[in-house]
């Protein structure tokens, strides 16, 4: 499952056209992962409120997706350079990683909503490669 030479820069090329746009895509991701995946909530019951227009529930979605356009700048090296958050989510958050792949799931969507034309099925198959990748540097630190 690892991401070759070519997804990389597929992977580069999307985010070239959706970083302008992240905060947007971030907060929408979330939302849409905290209802359709009411699970999730349980490690954000400290905020009250977490409807999609929730002002902490979007303040998130851009947080996490700032820190995903990090990670492509390092996607070389995804492991060492997610291992603080990695730590941060194994030990202090308590996340289980099974909410990776949720979170990745919502974000794809997201991508296919905002961007029908440029998310092509190439495009597709290369970003979850990536966001698979990002879970599993995620969840370096879970031992
Ligand atoms: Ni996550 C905080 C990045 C998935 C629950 N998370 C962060 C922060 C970043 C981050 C960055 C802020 C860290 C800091 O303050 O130093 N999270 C990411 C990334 C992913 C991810 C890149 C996956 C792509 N986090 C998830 C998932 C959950 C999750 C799937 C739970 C369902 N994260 C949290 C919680 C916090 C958090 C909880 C703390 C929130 C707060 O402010 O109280």
């Amino acid at each position: 499952m690892s991401l070759s030479p070519k997804d990389k820069n597929v992977v580069r090329d999307f985010w070239a056209k959706a970083e302008g746009n992240a905060s947007e895509l971030g907060a929408e991701a979330i939302a849409r992962m905290l209802v359709a995946y009411p699970q999730t909530k349980t490690y954000f019951s400290h905020w009250g409120d977490l409807s999609p227009q929730a002002a902490q529930v979007k303040k998130h979605g851009a947080i996490v997706m700032a820190a995903l356009g990090k990670a492509v700048k390092n996607i070389d090296n995804l492991v060492s350079h997610l291992n603080d958050l990695s730590e941060l989510h194994a030990f202090k958050l308590r996340v289980d990683p099974a909410n990776f792949k949720i979170l990745g799931h919502n974000i794809i969507l997201v991508f296919a909503m905002y961007f029908p034309a440029d998310f092509t099925p190439e495009v597709h198959v290369s970003v979850e490669k990536f966001l698979q990748s990002v879970a599993l540097a995620l969840s370096e630190r879970y031992r």
